[in-house]
């Protein structure tokens, strides 16, 4: 398989500094090597940058950074877009507001390919926010909202030709939701398994339900792994902390599985704040997730029975 990795050093979606170090940080530990070790073929397209910034002002007084977020959005969009015709796309951020753009354009592309676009959330938030009901104003907290289309982003984000559906989106880990991201979430169809859900079921039921899903459409599925998706006990690296997420192994399954299905075309791994970090063991933990994407594992398995 053909790896394209994409840096995203975008910070200005989060509010505390230091995602735009997390591209770096991917490489430092070692990611490219991880995946050639693997067997497969690795480009870096080193770190993208955002188009031209438009100041831009919204009548919610704490948006924050809005004409630079929607600057890289649209650079992002293009190049997703570009990059997902082949190969992997692995888009290295940077914050979760990058989603509004990877998901944009490859959406895009599922639409020219006449295939179905499914997208696999993994984050404890839902990331749902319009803009006019963000409280925070960090926008790393509606790409969601965005990428399927909901109204409000209409003259502040890059025009949307392709929305998601939302009985396409699947999200799992969730354990933080506003009352605003709350009511959408009751009122669409979105998939939602909670940190409940995954704590009576496992992990695994939950994601083969959703797979299969996909399979049966003959989707595209791109997945988001947004670092709070894990226990910060294990990942401590993010700004955002919400105690009782995955765990190492939880996380180590789902990429497991999703190896197996062969259905992932794009991976954003985003939210990793270097400068949190300890010792680089959430760097770490990142590429090594990706390896198991990317078919590392422990023993051989042909398909086993019990
Ligand atoms: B992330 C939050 F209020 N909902 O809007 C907000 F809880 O990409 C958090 O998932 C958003 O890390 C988190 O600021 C965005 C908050
Ligand atoms: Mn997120
Ligand atoms: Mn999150
Ligand atoms: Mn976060």
């Amino acid at each position: 398989m053909l790896c394209k990795l994409i840096g995203i050093p975008l910070q200005e979606g989060a509010s505390r500094l230091g995602c735009e170090m997390g591209p770096s940080a991917l490489r430092v530990a070692g990611l490219e090597t991880a995946l050639r070790e693997l067997g497969h073929e690795v480009l870096d397209f080193g770190n993208l940058s955002p188009s031209g910034v438009v100041d831009k002002h919204h009548p919610n007084r704490a948006i924050r950074n809005l004409g630079t977020v929607a600057g890289w959005i649209d650079a992002i969009a293009e190049a997703a877009y570009s990059e997902s015709g082949e190969g992997l796309p692995i888009f290295m951020g940077g914050d979760h507001a990058l989603s509004a753009g990877t998901v944009a354009g490859v959406a895009r592309r599922a639409a020219e390919e006449d295939k179905p676009l499914f997208v696999l959330w993994l984050d404890a938030h839902s990331d749902l926010h319009s803009l006019d009901s963000t409280a925070s104003g960090n926008l790393h907290g509606v790409p969601v909202a965005y990428f399927t289309g909901r109204s409000g982003f209409e003259g502040y984000f890059p025009p949307l030709a392709f929305p998601v559906p939302t009985s396409n989106l699947c999200m799992i880990g969730i354990r933080s939701v506003d009352p605003a991201e709350r009511a959408v979430l009751a009122s669409t169809d979105i998939t939602v398994f909670d940190m409940r859900d995954i704590d009576e079921h496992g992990v695994a039921a939950l994601l083969r339900r959703f797979l299969d899903r996909v399979s049966a459409a003959g989707g595209r599925l791109h997945v988001s792994l947004d670092v709070d998706f894990l226990d910060p006990a294990v990942a401590p690296a993010v700004g955002t902390t919400v105690p009782g997420g995955a765990t190492f192994r939880e996380a180590h399954l789902v990429m497991e599985m999703l190896h197996d299905s062969g259905l992932v075309t794009s991976l954003d791994l985003v939210e990793l704040n270097p400068f949190l970090d300890e010792r680089g063991r959430t760097a770490t933990l990142l590429v090594d997730l990706t390896a198991s994407l990317l078919g590392r594992q422990v023993l051989d398995r042909p398909t086993r029975s019990f």
